[in-house]
């Protein structure tokens, strides 16, 4: 596939803008089927400046303009940029729940027996225990959590910053991902650039508490700068690799760099 003709004009701000725009469309399923009904055929072919000719050229299409744009938000990622933060008055109460599940269906997983695995290219392998990640240096935030249904609420997270932790573990900072797998089989996998970002926590606590199962217990990575669903509830494991991991709604046509 060519580069997208709309892109290849000249480094105009404003085009930037509108591809941004375009691309955070194209991103979400339920517009992206509003868009494949709305939009002839021959408008898409504008759009990615490829032939389309049917549904599933046109679903290959958009997802090279959704890789495209991943590459585009990393590029434009700062790591040095924070995301906003908030009193701790104005922290959402209660604060919502999500997943691919109902709550009654949360993953209640005990503290005894629970190892959280280390793979890939790390120099250190083992794997650790609460009580371990609890004596590392801790830190907390009051962020917003942005979710791509439609909803966002602002709630206060603590933890290990990620950065320390894959500096200890001895991670190849120069991989291109790191990968997450969780309890509830949900997975997803993010850019070293945002592993590295100092707003990153390997979160172990909600609002000074535990975590509680439903958001996430035993851990979850918290990530202002990035979309709900980047945020691992559950994790069991956590690996660092050169491979596209992928990710549980990623795979099923969301962005994958979901920045927020
Ligand atoms: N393990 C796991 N993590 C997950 C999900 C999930 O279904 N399972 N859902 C994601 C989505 S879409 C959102 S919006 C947030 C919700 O987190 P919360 O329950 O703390 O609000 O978790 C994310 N992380
Ligand atoms: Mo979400």
């Amino acid at each position: 596939m060519k580069t997208p003709r709309w892109l290849t004009v000249h480094g105009d701000t404003l085009l930037k803008d509108a591809q941004k725009e375009i691309g955070r469309i194209v991103e979400q399923p339920a517009r992206r089927a509003f868009l494949q009904r709305s939009l002839t055929l021959g408008g898409l072919s504008m759009l990615s400046g490829c032939v389309i000719v049917d549904e599933n050229s046109a679903e290959t299409a958009l997802k090279k303009i959704s890789q495209f744009n991943d590459t585009v938000q990393g590029w434009l990622f700062d790591p040095n940029r924070l995301a906003p933060t908030y009193p701790e008055s104005t922290i959402t109460r209660p604060f919502p729940f999500n997943a691919f599940y109902g709550e009654s269906q949360v993953q209640v997983i005990e503290e005894e027996g629970y190892r959280l695995e280390v793979t890939g290219m790390v120099a250190d392998k083992h794997a650790w225990t609460l009580a371990e990640l609890r004596a590392m240096p801790q830190t907390d935030q009051v962020t917003r959590h942005i979710c791509v249904e439609g909803w966002s609420a602002i709630g206060k997270w603590g933890g290990v910053p990620f950065a320390y932790f894959l500096r200890r573990i001895g991670a190849d900072l120069s991989a291109k991902y790191v990968g997450f797998k969780c309890a509830d089989d949900y997975y997803t996998s993010i850019d070293m650039p945002t592993a590295l970002h100092p707003q990153t926590l390997l979160t172990l606590t909600y609002d000074g508490q535990t975590l509680p199962p439903r958001y996430g217990f035993p851990m979850k990575l918290r990530m202002p700068t990035k979309l709900g669903y980047k945020n691992p509830k559950h994790i069991q494991a956590i690996f660092v690799t050169n491979t596209y991991p992928g990710g549980y709604w990623e795979d099923q046509g969301y962005n994958w760099f979901g920045g927020s």
